[in-house]
Parts: C-alpha cells; sequence; structure tokens
C-alpha cells in the first residue's frame, strides 16, 4: 500500500478533478504489475497496473493493491471493479472506500458479491492525505482551501500599496510548485488591478491552475495579465454569467458571498484552491475560518515599517523550511 501512495503521487497535480491513485499486483510474494491513474479521462490506476504485467496467466491467482476503493460507475472509463472480477483475481486489497456518491461501498460489493476476498482500510489515514482534497471535497462540498501570503519581518505584505518582492528565487520556485500542485488560485480585484500578475507556473515546467478572480463590478481590464491565454480564468461578480474562450464569468450575490463562492466552485468542480491574496480577500476567509492550510513565507530581514498589513495569524506551524533569510512556514487545520 505504501507503493500505491508513492506511485499515485506521482501524478499530484495533474489527475484534476479525479483523485490520486495507485495500484500494485503481486503473484506469489513478488510484484509483478505496478500503475497509477496520470490524467482525468485516462486509464484508471488498477487498469494501468494491470497492463504492466508480463505473465497475465498469473493475474487469477494474483491480489491486487489499490490505494482507493475500485470505481462501479462508467464515468470517462468503464468499472474497474468489473475488471478486477472478470479477470478474477484472489484478493483485492482498499486502503480507503472512494466518498464519490457513486462508489462508496459499491465498488466494494460487487467484488465482495463475485467471491473474491477483500480486505480494506489499510493505511486509512494515509490514504486519506493523500487524496485531502479530493475527500474534503466530496465531504464537505467545497475546494480544498490553502491560504498564502508573503510578509516582512513587522508583518506587512506590500510597502506602498505597491507590490513588493519579498520572497528570494528559491522561495518562488516553491511558490510556483505549488500552484502547479492545486486545482486553482484565487485572488481579489485589488491584487488583480495593482499587481496585475499571470498566476502561472513560470519558474517550472510545470502545468498551470485555473485561475479565479473575485471582482464584483468587473474593474479589471481584459487586458491584463490575469486574463492571457496561459490558462483559464473564471471570474465572480454581480452583473453576468457568461462563457468565453477561456473565460467564464459567474454572477454570484454579494450577501453570503463566500458560502455562494463556495457552492458554485463546487458546481464546477474545483477541488482545490490556493487563495493568493491580497490582504483583504486572505482576511474574509480567515474571519469565516474557511481555510484547510495556511503558507507564510516571511523575509525575517526584511522590515518594511509601512503598508499593506499582513492577516493576524497566532497558531504554531508544523513545519517551517529555511530559504536563506526566507523561511516558510506551514499550518494545517
Ligand atoms: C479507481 N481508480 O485510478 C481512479 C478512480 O471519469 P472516470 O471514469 O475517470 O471516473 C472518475 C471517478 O472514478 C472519480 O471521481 C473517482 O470516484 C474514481 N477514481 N477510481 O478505481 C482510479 N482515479
Ligand atoms: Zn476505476
Amino acid at each position: 500500500m505504501k507503493r500505491c501512495i508513492e506511485l499515485a503521487q506521482k501524478a499530484l497535480g495533474n489527475t484534476y478533478p479525479n483523485p490520486l491513485v495507485g495500484s500494485v499486483i503481486v503473484y506469489d510474494g513478488k510484484i509483478i504489475g505496478e500503475g497509477y491513474h496520470k490524467k482525468a479521462g485516462e486509464p484508471h490506476a488498477e487498469i494501468n497496473a494491470i497492463n504492466s504485467v508480463e505473465t497475465p496467466e498469473q493475474l487469477k491467482d494474483s491480489t491486487i493493491y489499490v490505494s482507493l476503493e475500485p470505481c462501479s460507475h462508467y464515468g470517462k472509463t468503464p468499472p474497474c471493479a468489473n475488471k478486477i472480477v472478470e479477470i478474477g483475481f484472489k484478493k483485492v486489497v482498499i486502503g480507503i472506500l472512494d466518498p464519490h456518491e457513486k462508489v462508496n461501498g459499491k465498488g466494494k460489493k460487487i467484488l465482495e458479491d463475485a467471491g473474491i476476498e477483500v480486505v480494506s482500510g489499510v493505511l486509512e489515514q494515509e490514504c486519506w492525505e493523500l487524496n485531502k482534497r479530493f475527500f474534503t471535497f466530496h465531504e464537505k462540498k467545497r475546494p480544498y482551501l490553502i491560504l498564502k501570503w508573503a510578509e516582512s519581518a513587522d508583518g506587512f505584505m506590500d510597502k506602498d500599496f505597491k507590490p513588493y518582492q519579498i520572497g528570494n528565487p528559491l522561495t518562488k520556485h516553491v511558490v510556483h510548485q505549488t500552484r502547479s500542485e492545486e486545482h486553482a488560485i484565487l485572488v481579489g480585484t485589488n491584487t488583480a488591478l495593482h499587481d496585475n500578475p499571470t498566476l502561472t507556473t513560470r519558474a517550472i515546467a510545470g502545468r498551470n491552475p485555473v485561475r479565479i478572480l473575485i471582482d464584483f463590478d468587473l474593474k479589471v481590464p481584459r487586458n491584463f495579465n490575469i486574463f492571457n491565454d496561459e490558462s483559464r480564468t473564471m471570474v465572480f461578480n454581480s452583473t453576468k454569467s457568461s462563457e468565453e474562450e477561456n473565460v467564464k464569468f459567474i454572477k454570484t450575490n454579494k450577501e453570503n458571498f463566500l458560502e455562494n463562492l463556495m457552492a458554485k466552485l463546487y458546481e464546477n468542480q474545483i477541488i482545490s484552491v490556493l487563495v493568493e491574496g491580497g490582504s483583504y480577500t486572505l482576511q474574509q476567509f480567515l474571519d469565516a475560518d474557511l481555510w484547510d492550510e495556511v503558507i507564510i513565507i516571511k523575509n525575517e530581514n526584511l522590515n518594511l515599517e509601512e503598508g499593506t498589513r499582513s492577516p493576524e495569524f497566532n497558531l504554531n506551524p508544523i513545519d517551517i523550511q529555511e530559504f536563506r533569510d526566507n523561511k516558510i512556514l506551514y499550518f494545517k487545520k
């Protein structure tokens, strides 16, 4: 199961809206096949593992390990549970049940009804962690939320309301890596107007996240970087719902805004969101206690003395990484 998790992680950032899944096939105490789910629309982990085996006649006497319950439904691909029954595996070992309402125990039942020995709940906690985004999405009906900001030693984000380069090239690399791992990235109107960010993963060769812009009065001009053709953009606003190439406008009430936003992101199958600011937007999420992780990049040598105050945050970090005069602090609920 540990190997299944290791395999699954290779696709981090590439499977949205699907989960990360790894699978290993064991015959006579030896691994004879391995596979993982690489991308939505492509074969599931079990199928890739089955196809990797060079001696298919051994499959019916083998055990298949999979980090998530084999699926029981026709999505973009046919059900894996049926394939496992058809082949006639001796035993199936499952990490954790699939929370997807169309699966959730049904895959396991198909296997058991066919007389296959099934063990589930192996490294269950680790398998939940592997898919913390996917599980949170299905359990809470909202994306997994990561708040991120950079601040000076004295707790400011920008100086004189101008974007300030707080991080160094090493932290920038980490930030772009994080962007490529999450499904979407969100900013408010002020950040889009003042910083004109592209919100892509230029520093690494990673996948670009979907861009989410909160812009009630549609103030951000269409020639700004957030609308360039490097990725898709969703604009939450109070006037229109329409769709054009690469840009989707979604009309949303200002009242109970965060609640409405979460419901619309769920509808649009956005599994995780990295909230990158600015301070007003970040503070709204913190005030509503609506977050799963916080990442703070702190420059210990820089004092700005004035500018935009960073949000107050007083929890203890679960991890700290150091990059010369910069520290990255990680917090988790
Ligand atoms: C598995 N193995 O490797 C994955 C599973 O549209 P589809 O056909 O790709 O189905 C997507 C759903 O299948 C997804 O929401 C999740 O419930 C399950 N993912 N299941 O047995 C896999 N990726
Ligand atoms: Zn499947």
